[in-house]
Order: structure tokens, then C-alpha cells, then sequence
């Protein structure tokens, strides 16, 4: 490919409205374009990365026994409706009506089409277990696009569905998964981590997520580097209760507490430490308000309380919904509090002679003791897990870090081949419902994940195993007939020996050519000047550590070829 021709147009700004580097990056060197909030074109540079990371993909799902299809993005509410799943997505499903007014979706995922595909067609126990995948664009109607790539509306996903006889082959497929995904993360060449996950809205249980570890990313992760390999994501993180001090319970009393809205500041009027207070957070779910209470220096872990109260929908509720449940922004407690769900941390459980607000304005109650003074009704662990925290499994204080979301794998057991009626015989001739897992990897979301990982001041520094082009090749001064000349050959004989090069034929100064080099991202930058000509040799630089060497003309193209093996 020639510069001249390629269709990558870059920008010298940083666009305004571009929050994370990859989407910055992208924007100014040409990789993509914005269509509308969360939907881009991805323009021939970014098709040639994502084709990259597609192919290591589709190689690892058929070493795996994954066999590849392609199911429609137009699918029928029908499916939906048996699932339930129609209901439940809301405003995130992309719908749609045919002239005849029939209910459609763009896919946002396609358990429920798989499913309904597979139940007519088999039948038999020798028919399972049965991997199936496909690589296509994915539709979710997120509330905030954002990040670019990161959280589009528009995305492409490989999902593999996994049909098995029972757990036991669940187990197994859901294991070649897993290493699968380990190898094609391995491959693309980035630093990730698999951290057990919470399966979510999904169901089913036991779930992994393959996390890039990057500073933009959206998800918290922590991990064990002491006693043992625990990793977790912090929504999933298990807490054990902290136990209390032993302490004579006190009367309970009623306490102004003027303008102490606050942990800190009721804290600090009552001269207490923030940990032998009692912290209240108020949420509206389609259960109802959800009154959740951790010790004052914790933070809630809104997906467990959501797990513990069984809701599908939970935010921070407003005054409007506080004041309905009669009590009062900064000074929420559970006693005497009616219309609420109450959940309690175990760790306040253990708590004696605690501070909670006591629903009216400007007051608390103090000298609390659970149990005696209240009664949640449900008791859980809903603590957000904290760098320092100790470890689930071995109680080494576990490290935090962030990571950005590129795979997931779970297991679905027979939520969907039950509602959706997925049977087989078995060798009994007994009906049995299929055990099902469901593994997906964000194709496009990589890609970002990727520079988000790999990128300096000057620009992407691609991983080699992605990367658009593998070199470019730049004649110091295009104007020079001996530089364009010797320029041209490097080009055609890296061309000839399989390596996907550029030859930048601008008429452009120098340093432009090399900012434009470095903001792409070639591993590899091959300079050809007055030098290269006088000398008949050639400059590589690595993109990754700005690594010079020097190659005489005659093993130049051998010598870029063995380079590139070892970025
Ligand atoms: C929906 C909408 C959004 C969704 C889903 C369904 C997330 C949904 C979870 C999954 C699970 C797995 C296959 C590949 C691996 C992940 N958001 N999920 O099911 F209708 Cl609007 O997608 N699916």
C-alpha cells in the first residue's frame, strides 16, 4: 500500500468530544469515523486490525471444536416473548416492526435465536456436545455511549453457545473456552487477566471475565499476588464479615445532630471514627425503595445488593422517592422506617453502640445495636471489596487494578433450553433438557482495549499480531530519484517476503512522514536517506522502544522479517 492511495485521513487536533486515548487516537489517525452517538465506520486501517483479531479468534474457536455460522441481526420478538427476555432489555433493545406490524430486535445477543435453531434439528445424545459461533455486529441501545469503541451501540462480538448432555460436558466446554480465550488474548499480544465475574441479568452461575488491564478501563478489578491466584471483579468479590470489639450495649438515644449530613460530618460532631458509624443509601428498584446499610467508612456493592434483593433494576433514589418513604436526604436509617426493604451489610450485624440517622431532619440515633434496636430484612454481604481488603481465599490483602471488559464466559445451565424447550435423548431414550454455556469476546472493544494498553505522546503502538501493517517504509527526502528509488525497492521486497508494508510516497517533509508514522503505529519504521543511498543501508526503528539497527542493503529484507518475529 502506498500512502498516497491509502484512505487514512488523519487530524491534527484532538477532537473535543474524544474522552478516553483510543478514541482520540483513532479519530486523529484515521481509523474510524462517527455515524451517530455509539456508531462508527470503521475506515481500512481499523477493518484491517479487526480482521486481524478476528482470524486469531476464528483460528482458537475451530482448535476448540467451535464451528462457525451466521445467524440473522433481524430477529422476531417471538423467541424473546418465551424467554421473557422481551420485557426485561427495555429502551436497550434496538426494535423494530416489519410493513405488517410483526415485532422485531436488532440482536444484542442471540442465545434465544441459537436455541430455537438448534431444538428442531437436534435430537440425539450423539449429536451433542455441540460449539457453535458466529462473528457478526452486535445492537445494544446503551443509555450512554461513550469511550468510543468501548461502549458502542453498534459493536462486533464473536458468540459462541455451547450445547452439552449434562454439567459435566458443561464443565468441559466451558474449560476449552476458557483456555481459548487465554490464547487469543495471549496472541493479540496484551497484557489481560480472567477474574471471576457476577453472571448478571444473564443468570446461570459461574462466570469469568477476561479484563485487559488498562488505567481507562470501566471495570475494578482486584487480585490475590500473596497466598493464592484469586482475581475477581469487585461486583463479584466476596467479603466475610468483620467482627466488632466486644462491648456492653448502651439505652438507645435520640440525638440532634444539626446540618450533619454526612459520614464525616455526623462523625465529626459526635466525635466518633467514621467506622463505628452506620452508613444508609437509598434506592429505587422494581421491587420498591431498597434502604442499604454498610459501616460508615464501607461503600455499597450495588450488584450485590441487587442479587440479595432479587431486583432487575436498581439506581440512587430521588428526594421525591425518600420523602414518599417518610424520612429524610442525610439522616435515613432503618429504624422506624416503613415502605422500604431494608438490607443490612453482616459486617453492621457486628456492629455495637452504632450511629444511624433517624429519618427526620438534623437527627440520629446513637447507641444502636442491630438486631435490638432493628431488624433488616435481609442480611448479606453487600460491601464493595477495597484495595488492602483481605483476600476471600486466603486472607492476603488483595491488590486493586482496572481492567476494560474484552471476553466473558458463562455458565447458563438450563435457564434458556428450558424456556425455549431444547431437548435430547439420551441414551435411554429419556427426554433431557440441554445444558447450555455462553462465551462471548468483544472484537471491536479489543481493538480499543489494545491502544489503550499500547500508546505513547506520539501515538498507537501496536501489538505486531495486530497491527495494520506490519512496516513502513520512508524515503527521507521522496524528491531525491536515489532515495525514491532504493525507497521503492525496500517496499517491493518486503512485500515479496510476505510483510505487510507501506511505502509513504508523499511529497511531505520528513517529519511529517515519521509524526504519521508514529500516531498509526507501524511496529516497524524502515528510513531510507542520502546516507541509505552513499552506504547502501538502511535504518529499522521499532515502534515499541525506538530501537535503531542498521542492515546492510543485501539483508535488510531477512533481517526486518526476523525482527518483527520478536516483537
Ligand atoms: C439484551 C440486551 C442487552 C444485553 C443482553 C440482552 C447483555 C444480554 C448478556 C450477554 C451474555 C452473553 C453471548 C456472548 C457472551 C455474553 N446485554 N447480555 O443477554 F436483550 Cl438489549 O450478552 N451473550
Amino acid at each position: 500500500m502506498r500512502t498516497s492511495k491509502l484512505y487514512a485521513p488523519t487530524l491534527r487536533e484532538t477532537p473535543a468530544e474524544a474522552e478516553v486515548i483510543s478514541h482520540q487516537l483513532m479519530l486523529r489517525a484515521g481509523f474510524i469515523r462517527k455515524a451517530a452517538g455509539g456508531i462508527y465506520n470503521y475506515l481500512p486501517l481499523a477493518w484491517r486490525v479487526l480482521k486481524k483479531i478476528e482470524r486469531i479468534v476464528r483460528e482458537e474457536m475451530d482448535a476448540a471444536g467451535g464451528q462457525e455460522l451466521l445467524l440473522p441481526i433481524v430477529l422476531p420478538a417471538e423467541m424473546w416473548q418465551e424467554t421473557g427476555r422481551w420485557d426485561v432489555y427495555g429502551d436497550e433493545m434496538f426494535r423494530l416492526k416489519d410493513r405488517h406490524g410483526r415485532d422485531f430486535c436488532l440482536g444484542p445477543t442471540h442465545e434465544e435465536m441459537i436455541t430455537t435453531l438448534i431444538r428442531d434439528e437436534v435430537r440425539s445424545y450423539r449429536q451433542l456436545p455441540l460449539l457453535l459461533y458466529q462473528i457478526q455486529n452486535k445492537f445494544r441501545d446503551e443509555r450512554r455511549p461513550r469511550f468510543g469503541l468501548m461502549r458502542g451501540r453498534e459493536f462486533i462480538m464473536k458468540d459462541l453457545y455451547s450445547f452439552d448432555r449434562d454439567e459435566a460436558g458443561l464443565d468441559i466446554s466451558y474449560k476449552k473456552m476458557y483456555d481459548a480465550y487465554s490464547n487469543v488474548f495471549t496472541r493479540c499480544g496484551l497484557t489481560f487477566r480472567p477474574v471471576e465475574a457476577d453472571p448478571g441479568a444473564i443468570g446461570g452461575k459461574g462466570s469469568h471475565e477476561f479484563m485487559v488491564i488498562a488505567e481507562a478501563g470501566e471495570a475494578g478489578i482486584v487480585y490475590c499476588d500473596g497466598g493464592c491466584d484469586y482475581a475477581a471483579n469487585v461486583e463479584k468479590a466476596e467479603l466475610h464479615p468483620i467482627a466488632a470489639p466486644a462491648a456492653a450495649p448502651l439505652a438507645l438515644e435520640l440525638k440532634d445532630t444539626p446540618g450533619t449530613k454526612t459520614i464525616a460530618a455526623v462523625a465529626d460532631f459526635l466525635g466518633l471514627p467514621a467506622d463505628r458509624t452506620v452508613k444508609t443509601l437509598a434506592y429505587a428498584t422494581d421491587k420498591g425503595l431498597v434502604i442499604a446499610l454498610v459501616r460508615g467508612d464501607h461503600e455499597v456493592n450495588e450488584i450485590k445488593v441487587q442479587n440479595a434483593v432479587g431486583c432487575i433494576a436498581l439506581e440512587m433514589a430521588d428526594e421525591a422517592a425518600i420523602a414518599a418513604a417518610g424520612t429524610s436526604p442525610g439522616f435515613m436509617g432503618p429504624i422506624g422506617i416503613k415502605n422500604a426493604i431494608v438490607v443490612a451489610d453482616n459486617t453492621v450485624m457486628k456492629m455495637a453502640n452504632t450511629v444511624v440517622g433517624a429519618n427526620q431532619g438534623d437527627r440520629h440515633y446513637v447507641n444502636v445495636n442491630p438486631g435490638r434496636d432493628f431488624t433488616p430484612d435481609i442480611v448479606a454481604d453487600i460491601r464493595l471489596i477495597q484495595e488492602g481488603d483481605p483476600c476471600p481465599r486466603c486472607g492476603t490483602p488483595v491488590k486493586a487494578a482496572r481492567g476494560i471488559e474484552v471476553g466473558q464466559v458463562f455458565k447458563l445451565y438450563t435457564k434458556y433450553s428450558r424456556k425455549l424447550n431444547a431437548t435430547y435423548l439420551d441414551e435411554n431414550g429419556q427426554e433431557q433438557v440441554m445444558v447450555m454455556g455462553t462465551y462471548g469476546i468483544g472484537i471491536s472493544r479489543t481493538m480499543a482495549a489494545a491502544i489503550e494498553q499500547n500508546n505513547d505522546a506520539n501515538g498507537i503502538i501496536w501489538p505486531a499480531a495486530i497491527a495494520p501493517f506490519q512496516a513502513v517504509v520512508i524515503p527521507v527526502n521522496n524528491a531525491d530519484p536515489g532515495q525514491r528509488e532504493l525507497a521503492e525497492r525496500m517496499y517491493a521486497d518486503l512485500t515479496a517476503a510476505g510483510l505487510e508494508t507501506v511505502l509513504d510516497d508523499r511529497d511531505e517533509r520528513a517529519g511529517v512522514k515519521f509524526k504519521d508514522a508514529d500516531l498509526i503505529g507501524y511496529p516497524l519504521k524502515v528510513t531510507v536517506g542520502a546516507k541509505a543511498v552513499a552506504e547502501q543501508r538502511v535504518e529499522v526503528k521499532t515502534r515499541r522502544g525506538g530501537e535503531t539497527h542498521f542492515f546492510p542493503l543485501a539483508e535488510a529484507t531477512a533481517a526486518v522479517k526476523d525482527l518483527l518475529a520478536k516483537l
